[in-house]
């Protein structure tokens, strides 16, 4: 795994982020270091999809970078009678998806595909993920996807929603995202790293807020939206049609 030096040396103009072959190259190790709780979001990913996943349907991981959550789902699968479809736009990121779903044994369970996850079918699906995928589509196509996830659930299933969200209140905004801000210097990042990720990602990643997220949820018909995991800003909803 390459160490994340991406944003180590001064840059004069900073790009808009994209998951292009440096990020790829870096992106185990940046995740690690810069999303709280990562690890544990992946650990449970495969626990929660086995209570859903059903017989002779579909689990979509969307935005799936290099598989780690497609890959949690293959490992705690209740039986090989599912197809677990990991999509991403990225043609660098999902190559090494490719690479170690291979290396796992996955690939005769685990099918790549190289697409944009808002104009993608999603049928007959007992569970998609969206582990921090969500939030660099752009805000219009949101109620779109979600619309599209929820004709393509069957009765029961779920959507596992992981985004890293904004505070309502403006007190605990900032105080978030100060503590994110430790959370990145306890794992060795600079503040020049930080500040110039933080503008690289400025136009990219836009959050909402939870409350944001499950009132669109509600809207469009899921019966419960669940918060099953909080780390500082970063959170995820279990979101049951
Ligand atoms: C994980 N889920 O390790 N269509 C397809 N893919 C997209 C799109 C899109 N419109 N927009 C962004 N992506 C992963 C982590 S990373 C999150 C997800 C992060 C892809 C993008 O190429 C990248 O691989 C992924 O979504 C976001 O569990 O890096 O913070």
């Amino acid at each position: 795994m390459s160490k994340d030096e991406i944003y180590k040396q001064p840059i004069q103009n900073i790009e808009d982020f994209s998951f292009d072959q440096t990020v790829s190259d870096a992106f185990d190790d940046m995740v690690d270091r810069s999303v709280p709780g990562y690890r544990t979001l992946i650990a449970n990913i495969g626990p929660i999809a086995s209570y859903f996943l059903r017989d002779n349907t579909h689990c979509y991981d969307l935005g799936c970078s290099h598989g780690a959550a497609a890959l949690s789902v293959y490992h705690h699968r209740p039986s090989d009678a599912i197809t677990i479809h990991a999509i991403d736009n990225s043609k660098v990121m999902l190559e090494k998806c490719d690479t170690l779903i291979k290396q796992a044994g996955a690939d005769k369970i685990i099918s790549t595909q190289l697409a944009d996850i808002s104009q993608i079918p999603i049928t007959q699906a007992s569970l998609v993920i969206l582990n921090l995928t969500l939030q660099f589509l752009p805000v219009s196509k949101r109620k779109d996807l979600l619309e599209n996830i929820f004709n393509g659930l069957i009765d029961g299933g779920a959507c596992i929603l992981t985004e890293k969200v904004i505070l309502q209140d403006e007190y605990q905004e900032q105080l978030f995202q100060q503590l994110h801000k430790k959370f990145k210097s306890a794992n060795q990042y600079s503040e020049l790293e930080i500040s110039q990720k933080r503008k690289a990602l400025e136009n990219v990643l836009i959050r909402e807020s939870l409350e944001t997220h499950q009132q669109r949820l509600t809207d469009i018909g899921f019966s419960n939206v669940i918060t099953w995991f909080q780390c500082i800003n970063f959170i995820s909803i279990l979101v049951i049609k």
